[in-house]
């Protein structure tokens, strides 16, 4: 069989305080166009479908209409699980009635290990989850995410019908990933991340969570990535979905473009707000932009003239406040391998100049916790 891999749509999501009802609904419109050209027997959405546990009535009806035309009226089957942007309960609500569309929505750990059946292969749907849930299912005491993935993994094999492909649906910040800017970007002392090499039974890994699909360079696990740029730090990514054909195990990724691209442009003020650069750059009034001034001195001004230049601009930093921010520039080379706990410590010691106290410590654990949990 043929399936289309995507995930991390986020609806109702907003880059600062545009909306982005526009920019979704063409990236849908290309999702749909590549699985009908492509042909596909089935589309596996692999989490964090909605932006938020509490989706906006447009949200949902976004959401809806979506599912409605992919599942209903373009008949294809649907196979998703939420993220953890998604509230399992709201959105697992009407999944039992779904099945009678060919639509499996699974949003319990519980009933990960019964497969979905599609000719040759067995999708095997587990969502995000917390480690409370496996105590619960396994009747073990896990410290981690690694530890209780691994018993997940087996009870998933323990189901396999020999002689089919199994494919593994999760939702997970996978161990040796990179991380952009719009992945939720905390994982308390790397708690989080599980390992690649327990799937190593499964014969394709589709998963969500991290918004580049290169942020793994396995050839069989695979990010969908999200189908569009939420921050800077994606502004080169290419985004799109993963064709993959069960009987060939070829894997090809279909480029989306985006009806209005997310860039970085950097320079001076005069030169950013001239109408020459705007052109030459193929930046229109619809871009996301994120500037980077390289003027030597404040301009009091910038804001308004390069928000009146560039509607859109998300984000707005001066290269020589940021160099001369508290007298130090720190640098820290793989600032995706440093903990945000162990990020803090670099920043009061080289920065503040005096160690973090115990108070504030605990007090930013249990804010890294909340926020991991959002
Ligand atoms: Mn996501």
């Amino acid at each position: 069989m043929k399936f289309l891999h995507t995930g991390d749509w986020h609806i109702g999501k907003k880059i600062k305080e545009f909306g982005l009802e526009e920019e979704q609904q063409a990236a849908f419109e290309s999702i749909r166009q590549i699985a009908q050209e492509n042909q596909v027997d089935a589309i596996v959405i692999a989490g964090d479908l909605y932006d938020s546990s509490r989706p906006t009535e447009t949200a949902v009806s976004m959401l809806n209409q979506m599912l409605i035309q992919l599942n209903i009226k373009d008949e294809f089957p649907l196979i998703a699980i939420n993220g953890n942007h998604d509230s399992a309960v709201r959105l697992g609500t009407g999944s039992q009635w779904y099945q009678a569309t060919n639509f499996y929505l699974n949003t319990e750990l519980k009933k990960a290990f019964e497969p979905v059946e599609f000719e040759d292969t067995e999708f095997f749907l587990v969502p995000y989850f917390k480690i409370q849930a496996a105590r619960t299912i396994f009747g073990k005491d896990y410290q981690d995410i690694a530890s209780a993935m691994k018993d997940v993994v087996a009870a998933c094999e323990a189901n396999f019908t020999p002689n089919k492909k199994h494919v593994f649906v999760g939702h997970f910040f996978a161990a040796g990933s990179t991380r952009t800017d719009s992945d939720t970007a905390t994982e308390v002392g790397g708690l989080g991340a599980v390992p690649i090499d327990l799937f190593e039974n499964f014969d394709y890994v589709a998963l969500g969570h991290l918004h580049s699909k290169d942020a793994l360079s396995a050839q069989m696990v695979k990010y969908s990535g999200s189908p569009l740029k939420f921050s800077a730090s994606e502004a080169n990514n290419q985004k799109g979905v993963w064709i993959v054909d069960t009987d060939t195990m070829r894997v090809d990724f279909v480029d989306i473009k985006p009806i209005h691209d997310l860039k970085r442009i950097k320079g001076s003020l005069d030169e950013l707000t001239s109408t020459e650069y705007k052109v030459k750059n193929d930046l229109d009034n619809k871009t996301f932009v994120a500037v980077t001034l390289t003027d030597k001195e404040p301009q009091v001004d910038a804001f308004s003239r390069l928000s009146a230049t560039y509607p859109r601009m998300f984000s707005l930093k001066m290269e020589a406040i940021e160099k001369d921010f508290g007298g130090k520039n720190v640098v820290i080379d793989s600032p995706d391998k440093v903990a945000p706990t162990e990020m803090m410590d670099i920043f009061f010691n080289e920065v503040i100049k005096q160690p973090l106290e115990e108070d504030n410590r605990k007090l930013l654990l249990e804010t890294l916790k909340e926020a991991e949990e959002e």
